[in-house]
């Protein structure tokens, strides 16, 4: 049990915090996923049903799936003309599933260069580098969705449809559909409170997960047939190359990596990906495997399990033969 009963009473603490102030500005990262929507939507209308001036400013923007949760939200994107005035009027700045400033992204950071208010960030990425006023980094969570809607039940909080439809996604979302490590039966019970709280499991799924164009499938056909296999079945590796790539989207091939793991024997998956201005590298491994140290060779970071970095320049071939290099390195070092 790691939400030990001081956890609950430290998120009491902040809601208490978070109740005393006038207006609150959220925030998640870029390229935000269905934790970091979720999790700014959850604790939106919490705030929201206790009366408080409450807005989302993201530096992306949200992700077709994703919509149907913020349509009921006051959003913008940091590059809004609303969003420097909403943040110079805001007394706390609620930080949800990022653990560095750069995770913000350039528009956000620079909205908040002269914030005076206070910050709290919640979170479960491992080593944040954040130091906000109040901190609730549960490495252990399976999502942030799990520690807002931990705050909500300890606070004696009973959440909307709303509150519980967006913290249950990213329940959903980041536990992989409830198949990856972090699914507890804690989870399960979480989530089940979520349902009773008014969120439909099977409205959520289908509107997350069956959000395909046919132009996003036949991308997922492309990626597949370009599937290399690596390390005696190892290391399976998805290149998309920028020409393949010319009329997509990065969103578009968000959970393509998943797809590496799928393969039986597979210990460690790679999508990469080549953008105009970057080439990206999402890693998956299954649980005995550790892949946040091979991202963070490049800059990046995230789970053991799940893990990403960003490169903004270098040649495709060169990177993905040292991907592959690593990965051997790494396998050969265990
Ligand atoms: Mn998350």
């Amino acid at each position: 049990m790691y939400i030990t009963s001081e956890i609950r009473e430290e998120l009491y603490k902040t809601w208490q915090l978070l109740l005393s102030a006038k207006s609150i500005v959220l925030t998640s990262h870029i390229d935000p996923d269905g934790d970091a929507i979720g999790s700014s939507v959850g604790l939106y209308h919490l705030l929201k049903a206790s009366g408080k001036d409450v807005c989302i400013i993201l530096h992306s923007a949200v992700p077709a799936n994703l919509r149907f949760l913020i349509s009921t939200t006051e959003f913008y994107q940091a590059s809004d003309i609303q969003s420097k005035d909403k943040v110079a009027s805001a007394d706390w700045f609620c930080i949800l599933d990022l653990n560095h400033a750069s995770r913000l992204g350039q528009s956000v950071q620079e909205l908040f260069t002269h914030f005076t208010g206070h910050t709290v960030l919640i979170d479960h990425h491992l080593e944040p580098s954040i130091i906000p006023d109040r901190l609730h980094s549960i490495v252990k969570a399976c999502s942030t969705c799990e520690i807002v809607s931990e705050m909500a039940k300890s606070s004696g909080i009973i959440p909307s449809v709303e509150s519980a439809t967006a913290l249950y996604t990213g329940i959903m979302t980041d536990t992989g559909g409830f198949r990856h490590p972090r699914t507890t039966s804690d989870i399960m019970r979480l989530a089940a409170w979520l349902i009773d709280c008014g969120a439909n499991p099977v409205m959520i799924y289908d509107k997350v997960m069956n959000a395909e164009t046919p132009h996003s499938l036949r991308l997922l056909g492309m990626a597949l047939s370009s599937l290399q296999i690596h390390l005696d079945g190892n290391l399976v590796l998805i290149v998309l190359t920028k020409q393949q790539l010319e009329h997509y989207l990065p969103e578009e091939t968000e959970g393509f990596v998943n797809y590496t793991l799928s393969l039986a024997g597979v210990k460690i998956g790679a999508l990469i990906t080549e953008w105009p201005d970057k080439v990206k590298i999402s890693l998956r491994s299954k649980p005995e495997y550790d892949v946040r140290s091979i991202a963070q060779k490049y800059g990046g970071g995230g789970h053991q399990q799940a893990a990403g970095a960003r490169i903004s320049h270098g040649d495709l071939h060169h990177i993905v033969q040292t991907i592959i290099t690593d990965c051997e390195t790494y396998l050969h070092s265990i």
